[in-house]
């Protein structure tokens, strides 16, 4: 049987385990990251006669490199063979989640949003606008009430749907404003030329600005060995 990798991210907090139950229910497995003590989650069902293996990955609020749990995440999103990732969103608490959420979409990997807790929103008289949120960030958002089973179908048939047929990557960039726009665009060229595996150009531009110090070590040691005349531009 033909076997999909999905990977879950989001916050702590916004149901990610319970939808993650809810997915394999009890076909889950528990292993650790290749070096690291942070527990690996991972569960499999079935669908339509396809097999697909959801790995839990660890709650983080952002995807730098300050803790272990986020190099692991990001590590692993690049570096292994995943089919798709999930990012659950606590619709009672959008702005929130959207942080990791534009972060998981820098690094143009293929995402499907959930919409998670909707029963609070509503209670709380959050409307969120699916159809304009969908559109502004160009991927799929399927609603869903996690602990009440509510949209699990839904979305099974959705990851179904883009592991099978339409692997679509976001075109959505985040507008940093004018002037930091083009100075990621210009160290976004020079990184290019470095030709880095696995890692978006432009991605290793924002975390080169950010000082992140992982990213820093990886861009100057892929200098080495090259020519200045390599990367003028
Ligand atoms: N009302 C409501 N509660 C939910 C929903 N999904 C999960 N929860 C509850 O929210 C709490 C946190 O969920 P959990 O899955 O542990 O969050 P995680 O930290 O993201 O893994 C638990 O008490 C869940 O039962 C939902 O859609 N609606
Ligand atoms: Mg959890």
């Amino acid at each position: 049987m033909k076997n999909f990798n999905v990977a879950l991210a989001g916050q702590p907090n916004v149901g990610k385990s319970t939808l993650f139950n809810a997915l394999t229910g009890v076909r889950q497995f528990v292993a650790n990251y290749p070096g690291v003590t942070v527990e690996k989650r991972f569960g499999k069902y079935v669908y339509k006669d396809t097999e697909f293996t959801v790995i839990d990955l660890p709650g983080t609020y952002s995807l730098s490199s300050y803790t272990k749990e986020e190099r692991v995440s990001r590590d692993f999103i690049l570096n292994s063979d995943i089919e798709l990732v999930i990012q659950v969103l606590d619709a009672s608490n959008l702005t929130r989640s959207f942080y990791l959420f534009f972060q998981l979409l820098e690094l143009e990997i293929p995402i499907i949003g959930v919409l998670n807790m909707v029963d609070i929103s509503k209670k709380r008289g959050i409307e969120v606008d699916i159809d304009k949120l969908q559109n502004k960030i160009d991927i799929p958002i399927i609603e869903c009430i996690a602990n009440k089973n509510k949209g699990i179908i839904e979305l099974k048939n959705r990851i179904f749907d883009f592991c099978l047929k339409d692997k679509k990557i976001s075109n959505f960039k985040v507008d940093y404003g004018k002037e930091l726009n083009k100075e990621i665009d210009q160290i976004t060229e020079i990184i290019k030329k470095l030709n880095i595996k696995n890692y978006p150009p432009r991605w290793l531009a924002i975390k080169y600005l950010e000082n992140d110090k992982t990213i820093i070590d990886l861009i100057n040691s892929s200098f080495e060995g090259l020519e200045m005349s390599d990367i003028n531009v």
